[in-house]
């Protein structure tokens, strides 16, 4: 009989039930169900809707018994930086924000009062984004105390579901590590800066790598969904899952994990702490096997599903690539200016800066769009450079991987823009690297290179030559 094993891959846009299977030294994937995701207005907030979520994933497991493919194994992966707190009878407190939500304006500089922007960064390796945990829990402390002294526990958004299904609460490092509140050294929650703090030192759980067994099914999960399943921790932060699964076997690879957010750059086996870097505001993420993602956070694809959805009609992806790729509008944005993150309209966002940058303002949806995919190639080419002078290497190719990799228009833009050669591909590089650290778990690869060429030997990478 054949074993399977399940992604359940969740971003911020839509999530998906993937089964991954071995056959021949090969990975067959099989979507078996997928359904949308997005933050929603609760009172003026932008949240989660945990509970819905939850709901999408049990369904998705029926789908699998119906299949009559039942995995052996599952994991579940989902952005970063989001969490629930729980009460002592593990119920959720508050609303489950999402990280666009504006509650952490004004809280770098209040916990720059506790410590310096520079010593957290020597501390924790990790790039200022407003909206890292330690600022959202900034927000919580200031503006919901009463939250803060009923919490028992923190949840990250996949640790929480991987709760619901086992009744086992496990904290998995790499989405831990983006919190800015764990140590790349000790790899372990920093607790003096939590004291420091003032952030209760027992809501953090301890931490667990990617390939810890978490526990099987819960009775009533196992009744509710036809089945019983190992619930084995993946790196459960999508980016970490993402770049386990580059196809590459080389170790010093430069890449870009496409999808609502572009992150670019490299891994190191020992993370990069220094004023140097932090001042090009590169990050030093956890990895599986204690790799570091050593990347930028670029406002990526976010930007277009954003003007998007103010299109007066639903047109493909597709369709705007090749309208975009015929406009000649020169204009270029700083995709990383905050004042993208969360716009009311991104095309006025668009327009605005345009304008106040004293550049040609774009006219027409054709035109924004060419604006935006013009500035991701730009910013993709300086990202490289700075990369580039922090590691002293020089990168001949970048692998694209992530939806984002199927949009051929930005792949040539990437090119261009970089003067080097992308290798796009796959498209499920999410959903392959949860499959792959569940497959370490089980021995099928004797590490994380085997699998990584078995990625490379099962996907179609296409190749666009530097122009
Ligand atoms: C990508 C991602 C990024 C993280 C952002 C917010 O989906 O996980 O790595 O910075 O979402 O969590």
């Amino acid at each position: 009989m054949e074993k399977y094993y399940l992604a359940v891959d969740i971003g911020a846009s839509s999530g998906r039930h993937i089964l991954g299977s071995l056959k021949d030294g090969k990975l067959n994937l099989e979507e078996i169900y997928r359904f949308p995701n997005g933050m929603k207005d609760v009172d003026g907030s932008v949240c989660w809707d945990v509970e819905a979520l939850f709901c999408e994933i049990k369904e998705g497991l029926k789908r699998c018994k119906e299949a009559g493919k039942i995995p052996s194994y599952m994991g579940i992966d989902t952005w970063a930086v989001d969490y629930v707190l729980l009460d002592g009878k593990d119920q959720v407190l508050g609303k489950t924000y999402g990280y666009r939500d504006s509650r952490t304006t004004g809280m770098d500089e209040k916990v720059y009062e506790i410590i310096s922007r520079e010593e957290l960064y020597g501390r924790t390796g990790i790039q200022k984004q407003i909206f890292n945990t330690i600022y959202q829990l900034m927000a919580v402390k200031q503006k919901e105390p009463e939250l803060f002294d009923k919490a028992e526990s923190l949840l990250f958004i996949p640790d929480y579901f991987h709760f619901l299904l086992t009744g086992v609460k496990k904290t998995e490092y790499t989405n831990a590590t983006t919190s800015q509140l764990v140590s790349p050294r000790t790899k372990d929650w920093d607790y003096e800066l939590i004291d420091r703090l003032e952030y209760s030192r027992k809501i953090f759980g301890k931490i667990s790598k990617p390939g810890t067994y978490v526990g099987n099914f819960r009775e009533e999960i196992r009744r509710e969904v036809g089945f019983d399943c190992q619930v084995i921790l993946p790196a459960t932060h999508d980016t970490g899952s993402a770049v386990a699964a580059i196809p590459t076997t080389k170790d010093n690879a430069l890449y870009i994990s496409s999808g609502t957010w572009s992150l670019m750059g490299t891994e190191l086996m020992a993370a990069d702490c220094t004023l140097e870097s932090m001042k090009r505001n590169l990050t030093n993420e956890g990895g599986y096997d204690y790799r570091f993602r050593y990347l930028k956070n670029i406002m990526g694809l976010w930007m277009i599903q954003s003007v998007r959805r103010e299109f007066k009609e639903e047109y493909s992806y597709d369709y705007i690539c090749r309208q975009a790729s015929e406009q000649t509008i020169p204009s270029i944005v700083d995709c990383n200016d905050n004042c993208f993150l969360a716009p009311k309209s991104m095309i006025e966002e668009v327009k605005d800066y345009c304008q106040k940058s004293g550049q040609q303002v774009p006219e027409n949806e054709w035109e924004t769009a060419a604006v935006i995919y013009n500035s991701l190639g730009r910013c993709y080419a300086e990202t490289i450079g700075q990369i580039e002078q922090m590691t002293g290497q020089k990168y001949d190719r970048i692998y694209v991987v992530g939806g984002g990799s199927n949009a051929e228009y930005l792949n040539r833009i990437t090119a261009k823009y970089t003067g080097r050669a992308v290798y796009a591909g796959p498209g499920e590089a999410t959903a392959i690297g949860n499959l792959l650290v569940q497959m370490l778990y089980n021995q099928e690869f004797v590490n994380l290179k085997m699998a990584r060429a078995c990625v490379k030997d099962s996907f179609e990478i296409r190749k666009y030559e530097k122009t």
